[in-house]
């Protein structure tokens, strides 16, 4: 069977990528619909060869035929859109943050929690880029050895914060008034994602804690983050330090990430391998490395993750979801 499918926010960065890998992977599409706010309705896009227009997204878009809607548009229009697509039966997959914590909303990330797909009720939500890397490679050591603590600092790519933020980087130095970022980024890291909330947290940091408990499912789990901008343009990295409740061996440890779902293991530090930003761009696996004992506490580990942010944090987790979905439609 093909589906018919729509991608809202289809000229974004996100959007465009989705539309990759839906050609990629030769996801089975009968009728594509694609939407945008009205400053790029009208674009041509390519898929599968073939154009297509870009339509103007309104209340009316979903009164069409359609099976599926991969929203990647912001917040706002998900807010207001999502709703009116579930309602006419299309079900979304939503890349935005706002209905992620939504106890109706299941939270999925294919590899950890893929059963959760189909107790949704109209709205899937796809995580924040930089939880979806950490939980593909911390749900098998979580099954293994059961998570006490999670300790998160990330490296996080402009890419992140779409054209604005890569603009800001290639722009070089300058604070210019137009700026994307309160800083400069180039030569800098910024200890600032997403705005600042009342517990001296930014929202990136409280995400990325947050997602973290729903996706596993575990409230117990103790977890601080902080977050990063760094100027690299693509790909999040991150140093994870995690303490266990179960003692573990090492080398079982990195043999039961190396044969888990979605991840690479790079981690051959006396011939300088470990993950790096330039070795996961482009790709849709977990690169992990740098797996070492955390000797200040009995069962603990640090590690050292990269992923591509656009791809697996965003476009291909979505289209990932989807092809689950198909499964059971
Ligand atoms: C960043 N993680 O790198 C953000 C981008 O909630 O989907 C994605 C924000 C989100 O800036």
């Amino acid at each position: 069977k093909n589906y018919n499918i729509a991608v809202v926010g289809a000229t974004g960065m996100v959007g465009r990528t989705i539309l990759k890998v839906l050609e990629e992977r030769n996801f089975p599409i009968n009728n594509l619909y694609l939407f945008s706010s009205a400053k790029s309705a009208g674009t041509s896009m390519e898929f599968k060869g073939k154009s297509y227009i870009v339509e103007e997204l309104n209340n009316a878009s979903f009164d069409r035929d359609m099976d599926i809607a991969l929203f990647s548009a912001g917040g706002s229009t998900s807010t207001k859109y999502a709703p009116i697509a579930a309602s006419k039966g299309v079900v979304v997959i939503d890349n935005s943050s706002a209905f992620r914590m939504d106890k109706d909303v299941p939270l999925v990330v294919p590899e950890v929690n893929e059963s959760e797909i189909m107790k949704h009720k109209g709205i899937i939500a796809n995580p924040n880029c930089s939880t979806i890397q950490a939980v593909v490679a911390l749900k098998p050591l979580h099954d293994k050895y059961k998570i006490k603590r999670i300790v998160y600092s990330t490296y996080q790519a402009v890419s992140g914060s779409g054209v604005k933020g890569v603009d800001d980087l290639k722009n070089g130095l300058a604070n210019k008034p137009n700026s994307f970022y309160p800083h400069p980024i180039a030569n800098n890291c910024l200890p600032h994602i997403d705005v600042f909330g009342e517990n001296g947290y930014t929202k990136e940091e409280m995400k990325m804690i947050e997602e973290t408990k729903k996706i596993f499912d575990d409230y117990n789990l103790r977890i601080t983050a902080t977050t990063v901008r760094v100027p690299v343009s693509n790909c999040h990295s991150e140093s994870v330090n995690v303490e266990f409740y179960n003692d573990f061996d090492l080398e079982e440890l990195r043999n039961t990430l190396k044969d888990s779902p979605g991840i690479i293991l790079v981690d051959d530090p006396e011939k300088n391998l470990y993950p790096l930003a330039s070795l996961a761009n482009g790709n849709d696996e977990v690169f992990v490395g740098r797996i070492r004992r955390d000797e200040s506490v009995d069962c603990g580990i640090n590690i050292w993750i990269v992923s591509d942010n656009i791809r697996k944090g965003a476009a291909t987790n979505a289209v990932q979801i989807a092809e689950s979905l198909i499964k059971n439609i």
